[in-house]
C-alpha cells in the first residue's frame, strides 16, 4: 500500500483570476472533439468532433489506427491528429463559434500512446506560422512516424526485462500503480530503444497524446500530468514525479526525453500565436495541461470524490473510481493513476469494448435500436445458462487470447442470443474482475457512447443489482477537459458539477429483482468458465 498523496496544485488555484468560458478538446482512439462551457451559465456553447476515419481516408485507418503491423503492434498516425485539429477548428470558426471569448483551454487524450520528437520541437511551436498548417511545420520533428496507442500489445518482453530490472513486478507495481503492461508508455519506449536505436537516439522529447497536443497548443513543450503519467510505468506515485529505478530500467538516456511531471491543474501559459491568428483566440486565453481520457471522465462525471463508480462504454469499457488510498490489484489487471482533482483514483480496462459489440451488431446486419431492444428482448436474464466470453481481440481483464468469442454451448445462436452473450459477458467479466476495489457500489454511474441505449444500462443495472445513472452530458471525458480548464483557472469543481455533471431526469434505469437473483448465481459460474479457458 502506498502512503503519500498526490498534491493538487492550490497555490496556482488560489491566485487565478476565474473566467467564464471554457474549451475542452478530445483526442481519443477514433475521433477529436471540442466542447465549450459558458460556466456563468451553466450552458454548452458549441461541440463537434471529427471522425479520423471518414475525413481522413487518405490515413487508411478507418477505426483511427492502424492495426497491420505483426504481433499485436498497434499504431496510429500523429500527423493525422494535427489535421484534425486544424480541421476540428477550422470549421468550428465557420460554422460561428467564436472562440475570442475562450478564458482556458485544456484536454484529454487517449491514455498510454506515445509521440517521439526531435530535440527542436519546443523551437518549432514557439515560431509556428499561422499561415501553414500544424502537419506541414511539425512532420519534420518526428523521429518516429507512428505513434504506438493503448491497443497495442506487442511488448510482452519488454515488460519482463523492465520488471527483472528492478526486483520483480510486485516491485513495478507498488511503485508506479500497475505491474508492467505492454500498453503502458514504458514498455513501448523500451520496445523502440531496442528495434531502433538511431531513432531513439535522434528523439529528444517523448509526449504522450495528452502532452503532445497541450505542448502545441501552448507553444512550448509542457508537462505531463499526475493522471496520465501513471499509465506509463515510469511515474513513482508515491511523489507524482519520474522514478529513476523504473526510468533506468527502461531505456538509457530516458530521464532526459521525458518532460517534467505536474498536478493535473497546472497551468501552462497562454495560448501559442497559431491559434490566436489562425481561429481567433484571444492572446489572453490561458492553456491548462492535458490529462488521460479516463481521469478526465472522472472529473466529467463528478466523481472525484470515492464513493461513485463510474462504468464508461467506449472503443474500451472501463470502471473506474476515486481513491481516498491508492489501492493495488493483486490479479495485475487494474490500475492506479492520479486524480485530477488531487490523490488517486483506480481503473480497469476492458479491450473489448464497442468493437466487440459491433462484430455482433453487424454479424446479424441489425441497426443499433434493434441490437439494444429487438434482439435483446427476445432472450430471458441469463440466457437459458448460454454464457460468452466475449473476447473478439485478446482481453487484458483477464489477460487471455482466446482467437476469438467463445461460447459456452456448441451450435448456431441466433441474432437474440448473440447479443445477450455479449452484453452478459461483458458485464459479468467487469463484475468478476472490480472485487479488489474494495467498494460495494449502490449506484453506477454510465458514461461512454452506448450508455444511451437504455437494454444495455438495464443489462448492467441487473448485473450489479443497483440503479444506473446517466448523466446529462454528451461525452464525460470532453465535459472533464472543459471542467479541468475552468479549475486550471480557479473554478470551483464543486459548482461546475452541479453545473454540468447531473443525472439527466427520467433516465436512471432501476435494476429488476428477478433478473438480478439470475445473475447473482451466475458470476461464479462465468469465473469457472474463463478458468477454463486460461
Ligand atoms: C486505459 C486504456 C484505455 C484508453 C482508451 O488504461 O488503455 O481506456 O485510455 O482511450
Amino acid at each position: 500500500m502506498l502512503s503519500r498523496a498526490i498534491p493538487s496544485n492550490t497555490a496556482t488555484l488560489k491566485s487565478a483570476k476565474y473566467m467564464p468560458t471554457v474549451l475542452g478538446l478530445d483526442s481519443s482512439t477514433q475521433s477529436l472533439s471540442a466542447i465549450i462551457l459558458d460556466t456563468n451559465s451553466g450552458a454548452v456553447v458549441a461541440e463537434d468532433s471529427v471522425t479520423f476515419g471518414a475525413e481522413f481516408p487518405n490515413y487508411r485507418q478507418p477505426h483511427g489506427y492502424d492495426e497491420s503491423g505483426a504481433r499485436g503492434e498497434i499504431h496510429a498516425n500523429p500527423m493525422m491528429w494535427l489535421e484534425a485539429l486544424d480541421l476540428l477548428l477550422a470549421r468550428m470558426v465557420k460554422n460561428g463559434v467564436d472562440f475570442s471569448k475562450v478564458a482556458s483551454v485544456s484536454g484529454s487524450g487517449q491514455q498510454h500512446g506515445s509521440v517521439y520528437l526531435r530535440g527542436c520541437f519546443g523551437k518549432k511551436l514557439a515560431s509556428l506560422n499561422a499561415s501553414k498548417s500544424l502537419k506541414e511545420q511539425l512532420e519534420g520533428c518526428l523521429t518516429r512516424q507512428s505513434s504506438p496507442i493503448w491497443m497495442d500489445s506487442s511488448t510482452s518482453t519488454e515488460c519482463a526485462e523492465i520488471a527483472d530490472a528492478v526486483g520483480g513486478n510486485d516491485v513495478v507495481c507498488a511503485k508506479s500503480g500497475s505491474i508492467a503492461v505492454e500498453r503502458f508508455t514504458g514498455p513501448q519506449i523500451r520496445k523502440f530503444a531496442k528495434t531502433d536505436p538511431e531513432a531513439y537516439a535522434e528523439t529528444g522529447i517523448i509526449h504522450l497524446v495528452s502532452s503532445y497536443f497541450a505542448s502545441i497548443m501552448a507553444g512550448r513543450n509542457v508537462a505531463i500530468d499526475h493522471g496520465d503519467g501513471a499509465g506509463m510505468n515510469l511515474m513513482n506515485l508515491a511523489n507524482g514525479d519520474w522514478d529513476l529505478d523504473l526510468v533506468n530500467a527502461t531505456a538509457d538516456g530516458l530521464a532526459d526525453k521525458l518532460p517534467s511531471c505536474e498536478p493535473s491543474a497546472t497551468k501552462s501559459g497562454k495560448i501559442s500565436n497559431y491559434f490566436v491568428e489562425k481561429y481567433g483566440f484571444s492572446p489572453d486565453c490561458e492553456t491548462v495541461i492535458w490529462s488521460g481520457d479516463n481521469p478526465c471522465s472522472l472529473i466529467g462525471m463528478g466523481a472525484w470524490e470515492a464513493g461513485k463508480i463510474v462504468i464508461s462504454l467506449g472503443t474500451s469499457d472501463t470502471l473506474f473510481a476515486a481513491m481516498p488510498e491508492p489501492q493495488t490489484d493483486p490479479n495485475g489487471f487494474g490500475h492506479v493513476f492520479g486524480n485530477p482533482a488531487g490523490g488517486f483514483m483506480s481503473l480497469i480496462c476492458f479491450k473489448n469494448g464497442s468493437l466487440a459489440r459491433e462484430a455482433v451488431k453487424e454479424q446479424f446486419d441489425l441497426d443499433w435500436s434493434a441490437f439494444d431492444q429487438e434482439e435483446l428482448a427476445k432472450t430471458p436474464a441469463g440466457n437459458g445458462g448460454l454464457m460468452m466470453l466475449p473476447f473478439y481481440e485478446p482481453e487484458i481483464t483477464p489477460r487471455l487470447d482466446t482467437g476469438g468469442p467463445v461460447f459456452s454451448r456448441e451450435g448456431d445462436h441466433c441474432a437474440g442470443e448473440t447479443v445477450r452473450a455479449v452484453l452478459e459477458g461483458q458485464f459479468l467479466n467487469m463484475r468478476a474482475n472490480f472485487g479488489w476495489l474494495g467498494v460495494k457500489p449502490t449506484r453506477i454511474s454510465l458514461t461512454g457512447g452506448a450508455s444511451e441505449n437504455d437494454g444495455i444500462a438495464q443489462v448492467i443495472a441487473n448485473v450489479f443489482g443497483v440503479p444506473v445513472d446517466r448523466l446529462d452530458v454528451p461525452g464525460s471525458a470532453t465535459i472533464g477537459a472543459a471542467v479541468r480548464a475552468a479549475h486550471g483557472i480557479g473554478g470551483d469543481l464543486e459548482k461546475l458539477a452541479g453545473q454540468f455533471s447531473q443525472v439527466k431526469e427520467g433516465r436512471t434505469i432501476e435494476p429488476e429483482v428477478g433478473a438480478m437473483e439470475v445473475y447473482e448465481g451466475m458470476v461464479e459460474k462465468f469465473e469457472e468458465f474463463v478458468e477454463a479457458q486460461g
